[in-house]
């Protein structure tokens, strides 16, 4: 098994693998002295047309849930496998921080640090669970736990997918012809949607403008969802309070970035949920071994679909 993702240190998944079986030989790119004899990559973001070099190649795993950094490389062979990470405590980790951003945002405590700042003393009326609806794009294995844990706390939860896809104890909505219902009735829109062509700058001007006066974004997903000059342009025309981004195109953020400075727009490095060798090292001994014995592997995506 090669593992690769530039600039990442790696050697708490070699171990965290070799724990989950320690039969498994797991190589850094540095290591492997015969290219022909690795048939499953674990990567991240790994260099346009690195996997060219290994000739018997048959799946390539994503480090965590997302896989557009790997089918973003149009030099993989269309029968190599593309497997990637569900985990529920990725999906628990995720609940914890959109939880996390939904109450800062109800009770303005970004707005309160920055009166701290400059010595002011000055309450604020504070918004309640029960009168804001929280909008999830992307139902799927995250964005569907997010939904039922912030409804079973108290929000009003709706949810959209392209297809029917998962049920639960929110609203759903489906399709471009759901899509602006859904939009009225989200106060604070949460992005967990996959990067495919179809939700590539999905956020912008247009949709956002359908969001309620007031609304907030909240961006989980990835930076290219964001249309970043629209959502400044919106967030400074007044009809939105502001947003939270965790994912940003490109990453790290540059120096400089309008979105750095700006007062109504909060920012974290990528962290509202990483993955966890230890929790996901035995699905990828797994998979290896299912690979190994032609079984049909877990969490395979479709790579015409991209997700
Ligand atoms: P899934 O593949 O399980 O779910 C994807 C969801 O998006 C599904 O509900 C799917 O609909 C929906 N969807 C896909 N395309 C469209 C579309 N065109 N229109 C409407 N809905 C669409 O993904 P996960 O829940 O596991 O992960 C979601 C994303 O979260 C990842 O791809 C990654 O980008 C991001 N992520 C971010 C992290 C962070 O730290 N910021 C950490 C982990 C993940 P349907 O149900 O109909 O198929
Ligand atoms: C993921 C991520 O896709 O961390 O798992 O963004």
């Amino acid at each position: 098994m090669l593992i690769v993702s530039p600039g990442k240190k790696l050697d708490a998944w070699v171990q965290a693998i070799h724990r989950a079986d320690p039969g498994i030989r797991v190589l850094q790119p540095a290591e492997v002295e015969n290219t022909g004899e690795v048939t499953f990559a674990l990567a991240w973001k790994h260099p346009q047309g690195f996997f060219l070099d290994y000739p018997n190649l048959r799946c390539i795993s994503s480090f965590g849930a997302g896989v557009d950094h790997i089918l973003e490389d149009p030099h993989i062979p269309p029968d190599v496998q593309v497997v990637r990470i569900v985990d529920p405590l990725l999906s628990q980790d995720m609940l914890e921080f959109a939880l996390a951003v939904c109450m800062k945002r109800l009770r303005g405590l970004t707005l309160y640090r920055q009166k701290q700042d400059k010595g002011l003393w000055k309450k604020a009326p504070y918004l309640r669970m029960a009168d804001v609806g929280v909008g999830i794009m992307g139902t799927g294995m995250i964005g569907h736990h997010v939904a039922e844990g912030l409804a079973k706390t108290g929000f009003r939860v709706s949810g959209w997918s392209r297809t029917p896809g998962r049920q639960g104890s929110y609203r759903k909505y489906q399709g471009q012809e759901q899509l602006a219902d859904f939009l009225h009735g989200s106060d604070i829109l949460i992005c967990l949607l996959p990067l495919t062509p179809a939700t590539r700058a999905i956020i912008d001007q247009h949709l956002l403008a359908q969001l309620p006066p007031g609304a907030y974004v909240v961006n989980l997903g990835r930076g290219t969802h964001v249309v970043d000059q629209d959502l400044i342009d919106v967030i400074d025309s007044g009809h939105l309070s502001g947003a939270h981004l965790d994912v940003f195109e490109p990453e790290p953020l540059p120096p400089g970035h309008p979105l750095w400075a700006h007062a109504k727009i909060d920012i974290t490095p990528h962290v509202a949920s990483l993955t966890s060798p230890g929790s996901v090292a035995p699905q990828l001994a797994e998979n290896y071994h299912r690979l190994r014995e032609g079984r049909p592997l877990m969490n395979l995506v479709s790579r015409e679909a991209g997700y």
